[in-house]
């Protein structure tokens, strides 16, 4: 069976998504992510994957895969037939593979990680300013489409959708992006993505209590 390690509503919650869409089974495992510990047994985190980071899959042959971008397409084409993932060779896995990538070096990497994990001392101004910017990329973008690549669900929208979570909790103000709430709403009325977030709600209150 697959495996997932994971924090409550950290970018790992992409991959729980593209699972709970793909309708496959398998064990999640918590990640203290500042303590490092699997939560249960409390094993060093750094001993499944040095990066430190999840997500981490493991595959059924014990590989373990990381980076949400190789996490989420390996998902999709398991179950190629729900179109999570275009088809290699189709153009458009070139634009999920470009999604997929801004979402996570432009967005996460560049305005998420640096307001949560470091201290506001005054040096998160310039991502502050930026993440307008780069907001407005998929805002645009989604003006006259439902999804980010094609005309279904795929794992891009999936990652987009956590990173819209994120941004209340991050002190930006979702409402300046009409297009991004109205598709950050649909995102959440599909029962896997709502189960998904309902779930790790759950666990992140009880994490911190
Ligand atoms: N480039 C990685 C970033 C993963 C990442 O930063 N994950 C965060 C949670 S959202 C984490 O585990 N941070 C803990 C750390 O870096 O120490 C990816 O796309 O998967």
């Amino acid at each position: 069976m697959l495996q997932l390690y994971f924090s409550p509503m950290a970018c790992s919650l992409a991959s729980r998504i593209a699972l709970m869409e793909a309708d496959l089974d398998a064990r999640y495992h918590l990640v203290h992510l500042l303590t490092k510990k699997v939560v249960g047994d409390d094993s060093d985190f750094r001993g499944i994957s040095s990066k430190g980071a999840v997500p981490v899959l493991v595959l059924e042959n014990g590989e373990r895969l990381t980076e949400c971008a190789a996490v989420l397409q390996y998902i999709a084409d398991l179950k190629p037939e729900l179109g999570l993932a275009p088809r290699p060779g189709d153009p458009d896995r070139y634009r999920l593979q470009e999604w997929l990538s801004f979402i996570g070096a432009e967005i996460h990497k560049a305005f998420l990680f640096p307001t949560f994990w470091y201290k506001d001392d005054g040096s998160l101004a310039k991502p502050r300013a930026r993440i307008e910017q780069t907001l407005s990329v998929p805002s645009a973008h989604l003006a006259d489409r439902e999804f980010l690549v094609g005309n279904s669900f795929t794992v891009a929208d999936a990652h987009l959708t956590w990173v819209l979570l994120l941004l209340r909790p991050a002190g930006v103000d979702i409402a300046q992006w009409p297009s991004l709430v109205s598709y950050l709403a649909r995102m959440q009325s599909r029962p896997a993505v709502r189960d998904a977030i309902a779930t790790e709600t759950a666990l992140r209150k009880t994490l911190a209590a």
